[in-house]
């Protein structure tokens, strides 16, 4: 008999890629999308006849508790969160709300419902933030910089509360930047990404970016999904740290887009302090030895590979698309 998964967020960038990858394993695949006025399943609508869409929402409890008495799955993975850094400073209460109490509301649900089911938490090295040591492991300390690191400290901190107090299998991945074609258009990289595609058509003149010396660990959003899974299958629920152990500057990205598409990026790139964060996170390394070690887990795409896959698909999507299309891009 097929297991059966439920995904929160499946409408983002790694629920699209989780969905994908739990059909190809023969899984039941259910996702949790919340209610908007215009439909957000542009990532997903590929997908919408291999699998069941319900409406919920983090914020609300007993839409979860309807949907797990619904449902019945074996795994859940909690992907919904409110992602964007930038946005955590402006909305701190709903970004609290959703990204960290939300996780309560899902592992209380799946408490009371059926706690045998295996539960996935989507945490971030955005917890590390100004970084105690370098890399990160599971045993460094967090230091988060923003209100979303924090209230995904919150949820990293309640997942192994939940584990630890009523036997739960729940787990906390703890994944760094993982980006891809689907990636949000304000999100650093496909924002370059994008722009790069943009100024070779002659769709736009300029790319105005924060601050070029920040560093993360990038890897391609469909490994790190792989790894979700894979914690969900050993015989013991565990967190683990999941990225490449390589580190590149916003700069480095810039500099491959541009290059890929035979541009110098100095003649475009305008440095906007409009992009600067109240507090920055200045570089972020993995150390992902126990995911390999325990899980076998190994990122497959290189840094350069996911840069220029991302430029491509930008460049194929605009070339192909509607002029009203074309004019739309991130502020
Ligand atoms: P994403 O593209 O921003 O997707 C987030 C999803 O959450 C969207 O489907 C969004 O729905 C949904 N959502 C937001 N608020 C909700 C609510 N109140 N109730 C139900 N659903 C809600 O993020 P992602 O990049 O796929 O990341 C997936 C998860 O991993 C997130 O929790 C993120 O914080 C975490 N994470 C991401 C990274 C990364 O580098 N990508 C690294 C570490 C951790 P709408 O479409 O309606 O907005
Ligand atoms: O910024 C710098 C910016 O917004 C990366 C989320 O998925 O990963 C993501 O969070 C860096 C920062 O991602 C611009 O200051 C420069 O240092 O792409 P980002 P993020 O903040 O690292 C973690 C792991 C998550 O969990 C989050 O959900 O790039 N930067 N110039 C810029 N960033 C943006 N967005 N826009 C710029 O113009």
């Amino acid at each position: 008999m097929s297991k059966i998964a439920l995904v929160t967020g499946i409408s983002g960038q790694d629920g699209s890629y989780l969905a994908e990858f739990l059909l190809a394993k023969g899984y039941e695949v259910h996702g949790m999308m919340r209610r908007t006025s215009t439909k957000s399943s542009g990532r997903i609508d590929h997908l919408k006849d291999k699998f069941t869409l319900h409406e919920g929402d983090l914020l609300d409890s007993t839409s979860l508790t309807r949907l797990l008495e619904q449902v019945r799955p074996d795994e859940v993975y909690n992907l919904a969160a409110q992602s964007f850094v930038p946005v955590s400073w402006e909305q701190p209460i709903f970004t609290s709300e959703v990204t960290g109490l939300g996780v309560t509301r899902m592992l209380d649900a799946v408490l009371h419902v059926d706690k045998s089911t295996r539960f996935y938490q989507a945490s971030s090295s955005e917890m590390f933030g100004k970084v105690r040591e370098s890399p990160q492991s599971e045993a460094t300390p967090f230091y988060p910089r923003s209100p979303y690191g924090v209230a995904k400290a919150y949820g990293h901190h309640i997942t192994v509360n939940y584990r630890e107090s009523y036997g739960m299998y729940a787990c906390s991945g703890i994944l760094f930047n993982h980006e891809s074609p689907r990636r949000g258009l304000e999100f650093v990289t496909r924002k370059i990404a994008n722009a790069v595609a943009r100024i070779k058509l002659g769709l736009d003149e300029e790319l105005r970016l924060g601050n070029l010396d920040a560093k993360r660990d990038w890897g391609h959003a469909r490994d790190y999904v792989r790894a979700m899974w894979m914690m969900l299958q050993q015989d013991a629920p565990d967190d683990y740290v999941v990225g490449t152990g390589e580190m590149h500057s916003v700069r480095e990205f810039v500099e491959i887009a541009f290059d890929h598409v035979g541009l110098d990026w100095q003649e475009y790139v305008v440095v906007d302090p409009k992009f600067y964060r109240p507090a920055e996170v200045d570089q972020l390394l993995a150390n992902p030895t126990k995911a390999r070690e325990k899980l076998g887990w190994v990122p497959k795409v290189t840094f350069e590979e996911l840069v220029r896959e991302m430029v491509d698909k930008d460049l194929d999507g605009l070339a192909t698309k509607k002029p009203l299309d074309m004019k739309l891009k991130v502020a």
